[in-house]
């Protein structure tokens, strides 16, 4: 593979090349060793739920095993790998949530976590019907914080937050039993329906999908990301840069990656500690450059302004660099790899989470109960490495662009009707979204969300497909790996208004914005749900009515296909950039790109080409542009 098919991005081609020349191995190397991936896990053919497997069904019809052992035909099969993928990734990012709730626990005024958004934290308790007059906002934290940990075990009822939801949403959730109960029941309930001998039918397995992909999106995520605003602030825009030019050859480089604000929110503060600094200085270092990779890079950007060095593919080449003394990680999407990779240089691989415990690594638990001492020590480890730095090796390439970023739902709004207060009436904060759309000066809006994966050319899927709907007056929003990629490309600098279509181009001047905004991590995708929600509301239709579209371009992680499954489930049409496993199934295959709109109003879309999609999604805004007669 030459360095110029594998990424749209220099620094990317730059390193890879760096790494052939020094013979070191990187992700690009183990595909190409992979050949052709196997053809049963391709389709999703193949199951191993029990020991008279495993068995794999033959992909031409009528010839070979047309059934497992046990009489489960390709159908089921396919529909409970998929069920499966749901559940984990549901798992992970509600697992995140779970973990910011018992930071939220355990907040003190005196401690190392505190309330910083106190607005945010009496909405949050208002809404779930907590007293909030005349107490502690200390208080007020631990009850909200109990109620919101019982969302993920609670034996009767729904999940709170369904409520922010439209009626007519709600309504077809209840009639298709896929509203969602207890975060861990809708897990454990896949996990029970798709043992051997449960469930035999592909249309239960993909409601049951969705229930649980539901409560990953509007319980789980959207709990992470509240509680996250809470804890470390609400974001407001500000100014950042990204790619892997954000290293600086003269300063201690520590790479911040993973996904929970709790680890990197400490990390954050402990780099900025005077006497660490000092320590720095006396290493011979200018000081400590902390920057961040992955989703981790999301949050602390979106409230700090940290740096983003890059996204899910540059996690190999910010060690190839040579000038990191640390990558301290926490969990999910942590290559292993990382360990054999910074053995070739002095960088020190940190995990600190015993959920991502990774053999080889050096293993420093962080320890939120003493959380600033913890990180303290973290960063000291990276600090004292420095002196060990090989400079012969060091090769940083230069390239970077400028970011503006932090769009959360409440500085979208805030910056809409500072902007606009002048022309338009003040009294609903979403009006003047709802108006440049229904006016048709924006002809919709478009998620564009999800990693990198080496199957496709690094950013290629992201980069042509936003280009393209943005040039269409198509207003962005964006979130994990997806804005990383926007970031890297300038397309979040208000530069990139030339880029755009006239009538989004005069949006973004008028209310001072990029044509594509970073509304954060992967888990702020709920950041996109309440908005999508809140201008539902507004204009009184249902979501899957509004020309709004999502799209996963270079997807790769069971998260992803939880986030697509619940994106769908809330009536947003979505494009997938990678073939899902279920080609196996055309039942299943149905069902996503089919039926799942009769269901929900809103159905997956599969097609590699970024640019084919983007036209595809043009004329989806369109036609539902014409039905809304706007
Ligand atoms: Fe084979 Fe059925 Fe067992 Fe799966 S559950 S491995 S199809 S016998
Ligand atoms: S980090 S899940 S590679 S977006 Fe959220 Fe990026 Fe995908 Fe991980």
């Amino acid at each position: 593979m030459s360095e110029k098919t594998i990424s749209l991005d220099l620094t990317t081609e730059k390193l890879y090349k760096k790494a052939k020349e020094e013979k070191i191995e990187t992700v690009w190397d183990r595909k190409k060793i992979m050949k052709a991936p196997c053809g049963f896990g391709e389709k999703g053919i193949c199951c191993r739920l029990c020991s008279m497997g495993p068995c794999r069904i033959s992909p031409v019809k009528g010839k070979g095993a047309q059934k497992g052992i046990c009489g489960a035909t390709a159908d089921v099969i396919v529909a409970r790998n998929f069920a499966r993928m749901v559940a984990g990734g549901a798992a992970a990012h509600s697992d995140h949530g779970r973990d910011i709730v018992h930071t939220l626990y355990m907040a003190d005024k005196d401690g190392n976590y505190k309330v910083k958004d106190e607005e945010k934290l009496r909405k949050i308790a208002n809404e779930l019907e907590i007293q909030t007059e005349n107490r502690d906002i200390y208080d007020v934290a631990r009850e909200v914080a109990e109620m919101l940990l019982n969302e993920f075990g609670k034996p009767f009822g729904t999940l709170e937050f369904i409520e922010r939801a439209p009626e007519s949403r709600k309504k077809i959730w209840k009639e298709l039993n896929i509203e969602p109960r207890a975060i861990d029941r809708e897990i454990a309930t896949i996990m029970h329906s798709t043992h051997m001998g449960c469930t035999g039918d592909a249309e239960s397995l993909i409601n049951m999908s969705m229930r649980t992909a539901l409560s990953d999106g509007w319980g789980g995520s959207m709990i992470g990301t509240d509680i996250s605003d809470v804890l470390f602030g609400t974001p407001v825009p500000r100014e950042t840069e990204a790619n892997l030019g954000v290293l600086k050859d003269n300063m201690v480089n520590i790479v911040l990656h993973g996904h929970e604000p709790t680890l990197s929110e400490m990390i954050v503060l402990a780099a900025e500690d005077p006497e660490l600094v000092e320590l720095a200085k006396s290493v011979g270092a200018e000081g400590i450059n902390l920057v961040g990779m992955c989703c981790t890079a999301n949050e602390v950007t979106m409230r700090h302004g940290v740096k983003i060095a890059g996204n899910f593919l540059q996690q190999e080449l910010a060690v190839l660099t040579g000038a990191v003394e640390a990558v301290i990680v926490d969990v999910q999407c942590i290559m292993p790899s990382l360990v054999t990779l910074s053995e070739c240089f002095h960088t020190k691989f940190i995990t600190t989470s015993p959920k991502a415990r990774i053999k080889g690594a050096t293993h420093l638990e962080f320890e939120e109960e003493n959380a600033l001492e913890s990180a303290k020590n973290i960063v000291r480890e990276a600090i004292e490495n420095y002196k060990n730095r090989q400079r012969e090796k060091v090769f940083i390439p230069q390239e970077k662009n400028h970011a503006t970023v932090g769009y959360s739902v409440e500085s979208i709004k805030n910056q809409l009707t500072r902007v606009m207060n002048s022309n338009v009436d003040n009294s609903n904060p979403i009006k003047p979204l709802a108006d440049c759309i229904t006016s048709g000066v924006l002809r919709g809006a478009a998620g564009i969300v999800g990693c990198n994966n080496p199957k496709v050319k690094q950013d290629y899927g992201h980069i042509e497909m936003i280009k393209k709907l943005i040039a269409n007056d198509v207003i962005v929003v964006t979130t994990g790996c997806s804005a990383q990629a926007a970031a890297k490309a300038g397309l979040m600098s208000k530069d990139a208004r030339k880029l755009a279509g006239e009538g989004l181009r005069r949006v973004c001047e008028l209310v001072d914005i990029p044509p594509v905004l970073h509304m954060g991590s992967c888990v702020d995708i709920s950041r996109i749900l309440n908005l999508v929600s809140d201008v539902s509301k507004y204009l009184n239709v249902d979501i899957s009515k509004l020309p709004v579209v999502g799209a996963a371009p270079e997807w790769m992680s069971e998260k992803a296909v939880s986030i697509g499954t619940y994106v769908v489930s809330t009536g947003i049409d979505t494009w997938l950039g990678v073939v899902p496993p279920v080609t196996g199934s055309e039942e299943v295959v149905d069902i996503l790109t089919n039926r799942m709109e009769d269901m929900v109003g809103a159905k997956f879309y599969i097609e590699q080409d970024p640019i084919k999609a983007a036209e595809q999604m043009l004329q989806r805004i369109e036609e539902k542009r014409e039905k809304l007669g706007i």
